[in-house]
């Protein structure tokens, strides 16, 4: 049941891109990027560079073939900045020269010119400016403007979420050698092999034909490869392809998080009426999104936001606007829930401020609202297979909330200094790419002589299992052991126009693809049977644990005999195919339809306590019953849960990303950005939701990538319920990450009348 690529993992034989073994004459290229977050690009000056021992080529925006340009959405992303910088961490030029200390040498010695501009790095104030990446888009359920006169208690606010460092373990990078006929071949670090043959195509001014990329696993990626590995390829494609010489491109730590984008931080306006027993009447909500300098994925974050606004509850009148801004930061982008967390962080908190003016506790409105079967999203789908509330009730009665509240209540009546806090967290987080086009997969697979297999797919391992799960999908078709499936890496030769590896989709498209293209294969090797065993109908034939079967009972034909008699009746053994989603449309003209295949729920029950001295804190635990689906292993779906939930509560509390006001990043290391440890790792319980079949799934099972991250935005109102059993009454600024900063803040930032009035 594990991932088999664990042991390599241990070991150490797992191959990343800085593994490859070097080859004769291999360059290492190096990135000069701005210092400044925007300006005018006077001149670049690269003399004193050029002279140093070792230096090979140096590369600016006009060394390139092609077009200068990488935009994935919109055409709106220099490679090489050419007139103008829009952030600091902007690449300018690329330095290629015999080792690494070199290249990165000779980048300093690089003399850029530029002209300061004003920066903007707050979104509302580029919004004021006129400063938007596409035109605002609004989602609309029922009529909120008619009803607020219907709600007895109306409460409204603003929140902020922070941005997030994907920390993926493996940097940024790529690997790229020239091949005969004037192409590149790139083993690149990506989630999208596509993207980066199609950018590189571009920049070189190349058919995509000529453009082979590879990637044989990730050490990570969390959506900062969905659309930032291809600047990297691109890259190390242009220097190999310039110098005729195999090129070698790895960002080292600093220098990936400083160039590189990351979640988007929002600012967001809510307004929330509710009737005196607690049933939402109104929402309405304005979100301001960080995009950073370019478009990248923004749009479609953007989107997601709006998809996600009211996580899993039943409002019957939404009105919720969402806004891309454009400032001077590094273009911020895909990051695990993809805009849906910073949705839900919102309409959580005008839930928590709706409940301390009603004076109760906010799990009571949670639970009121829930989601129901046939509920109507504010985009026009329905829920089906609703297991929103199931999983709440399974919550409270498998981790007995009541014996929580006792426990939690004599704590806090006990203790001067510390106290604990409960939050509950129920989730809804919806399955495709919103956009539609984006679904789409496919397989190809053989089965060779001696009756091993190989498939290949649009997959990318990147340690979430997503091989291991395709795996598994060809041994139970073909009924072999799994030692005798192998996945190949991810190729674009192999497997052609291929979607990312991203929206928790990977397993269920690419799945799919393969079972199909097994089934082809198979169907070929029972008529192939039937004729060994002189039948003309091959329906009563299967083959069970490698030995084909007849009407269930073993014949003595075993899989090996039967590949090789297929190949000596010049029956192929090889098949493609390929998956779309079905049943999915969405009109942006009317933002209504139908974008996702199916939902992912659940809910966990969170604990904190704090140290209302210091401003510390704990996560004590997070309990949750998660609808896995007919999980296809439970050890990956566990890892994949819990892997999810740190990276949530780690965004929510301690992972603060700070620029300053000319846009330089400051939390540029570890020592700066506090990530989750194994220290501040709580107690973890997760229940799989029994029961539970998906049709839509590959395998009756749920996509598990994202959804479980958003159970960490409990962590936040775990902690915010501790201070207010601390502070009874006290007003909060809905403010992510709390950090313990932020924890004393809150606490003590009107101290002086808290004391004159003790
Ligand atoms: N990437 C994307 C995603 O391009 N579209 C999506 O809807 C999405 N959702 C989650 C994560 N990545
Ligand atoms: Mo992603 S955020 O599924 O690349």
């Amino acid at each position: 049941m594990k991932n088999y690529d664990i042991n390599k993992h241990v070991t150490g034989e797992s191959q990343f891109v800085d593994d490859l073994l070097s080859i004769e004459g291999m360059l290492y290229a190096s990135v000069c990027y701005s210092q400044v977050a925007h300006g005018e690009l006077l001149g670049i000056d690269i003399n004193e560079a050029l002279k140093i021992e070792g230096v090979k080529g140096i590369f600016t925006a006009k060394d390139i073939p092609g077009l200068n340009q990488i935009g994935g959405i919109i055409p709106d992303e220099e490679l090489l900045a050419h007139n103008k910088v829009h952030f600091q961490g902007e690449p300018i030029a690329i330095v290629v020269a015999d080792s690494q200390l070199v290249a990165r040498e000779a980048v300093r010695k690089i003399k850029v010119d530029i002209k300061k501009l004003k920066v903007i790095t707050d979104p509302r104030e580029a919004y004021k400016a006129g400063e938007l990446i596409v035109p605002p888009r609004t989602f609309k359920l029922g009529d909120t403007e008619k009803n607020w006169k219907k709600c007895d208690v109306i409460a409204e606010g603003s929140a902020e979420s922070g941005g997030q460092e994907h920390l993926y373990l493996e940097t940024q990078g790529a690997f790229a050698y020239p091949v005969e006929g004037g192409g590149v071949k790139i083993i690149s670090s990506t989630q999208s092999p596509t993207a980066v043959q199609r950018a590189t195509a571009r920049v070189l001014n190349l058919s995509m034909h000529k453009v082979e990329v590879d990637v044989l696993r990730l050490g990570g990626a969390f959506g900062g490869k969905e659309d930032q590995a291809t600047a990297w390829g691109v890259m190390a494609g242009l220097a190999a392809f310039k110098l005729n010489k195999p090129v070698k491109l790895i960002l080292p730590r600093q220098e990936d998080m400083r160039m590189t984008g990351k979640r988007h931080p929002y600012s967001s306006d809510f307004k929330i009426g509710l009737t005196n027993d607690g049933k939402i009447i109104c929402y309405e909500a304005t979100f301001y999104q960080n995009a950073g300098a370019v478009a990248d994925l923004s749009p479609a974050v953007l989107e997601r936001t709006l998809f996600h606004c009211t996580n899993s509850y039943f409002v019957p009148n939404v009105k919720a606007t969402a806004i891309s801004c454009r400032t001077n930061l590094p273009p911020n982008t895909a990051f695990r829930g993809f805009g849906g967390p910073q949705g839900m962080f919102v309409i959580e908190s005008a839930i928590y401020k709706a409940a301390q003016q009603m004076g109760i506790d906010p799990s009571e409105i949670q639970k009121k609202n829930l989601l129901d079967e046939g509920d109507e999203f504010p985009y026009g789908q329905k829920t089906e297979n609703c297991h929103s509330r199931i999983t709440w009730q399974r919550a409270e009665i498998k981790y007995a909330i009541e014996d929580i509240r006792k426990k939690v209540e004599a704590f806090n009546h006990s203790s001067d200094i510390y106290k604990k806090g409960i939050a509950f967290m129920p989730i809804c987080f919806g399955i495709s790419f919103t956009n539609t086009m984006m679904n789409q997969a496919s397989a190809l697979v053989h089965v060779y002589t001696d009756g091993s297999v190989s498939v290949s797919t649009a997959a990318v391992e990147m340690g979430q299992g997503v091989n291991e799960k395709i795996r598994m999908v060809a041994a139970s078709i073909f009924s072999l052991s799994l030692d005798k499936i192998k996945t190949d890496t991810t190729n674009t030769t192999r497997i052609a126009n291929t979607s990312p590896t991203a929206a928790s989709s990977g397993a269920d498209l690419n799945g799919k693809a393969t079972e199909q293209a097994c089934n082809e294969i198979l169907n070929r090797l029972k008529q192939v049977a039937a004729e060994m065993l002189n039948l003309n109908d091959s329906s009563k034939i299967d083959i069970i644990d490698e030995i084909v079967c007849l009407q269930g009972s073993k014949t003595k034909i075993a899989w090996n005999e039967l590949i090789k008699t297929a190949n000596m009746k010049r029956v192929s053994l090889s098949s493609q195919s390929f998956y779309a989603t079905p049943g999915i449309h969405f009109d942006k003209t009317k933002e209504k339809g139908k974008p996702f295949a199916y939902h992912s729920y659940g809910t966990a029950i969170i604990e904190a306590t704090v140290d209302c001295l210091r401003g510390i804190y704990k996560i004590d635990s997070v309990k949750a019953v998660h609808d896995f689906g007919k999980s296809m292993n439970i050890s990956i779906d566990k890892g994949q849960a819990e892997g999810a939930i740190m990276q949530g509560l780690g965004w929510m509390t301690i992972e603060e990303i700070i620029y300053n006001e000319d846009g330089k990043l400051l939390t540029d290391a570890l020592s700066t950005y506090k990530v989750p440890d194994i220290h501040f790792t709580p107690n973890v319980q997760i229940e799989f939701l029994e029961n539970s079949e998906n049709p839509l799934g590959v395998f009756k099972s749920k996509a598990i990538g994202e959804p479980p991250l958003m159970y960490g935005i409990g962590a936040y109102f775990a902690v915010t319920n501790a201070i207010k059993a601390f502070r009874p009454g006290m007003e909060f600024k809905f403010s992510a990450p709390i950090t313990p900063e932020k924890v004393l803040l809150n606490i003590y930032s009107n101290i002086k009348k808290s004391v004159t009035s003790a």
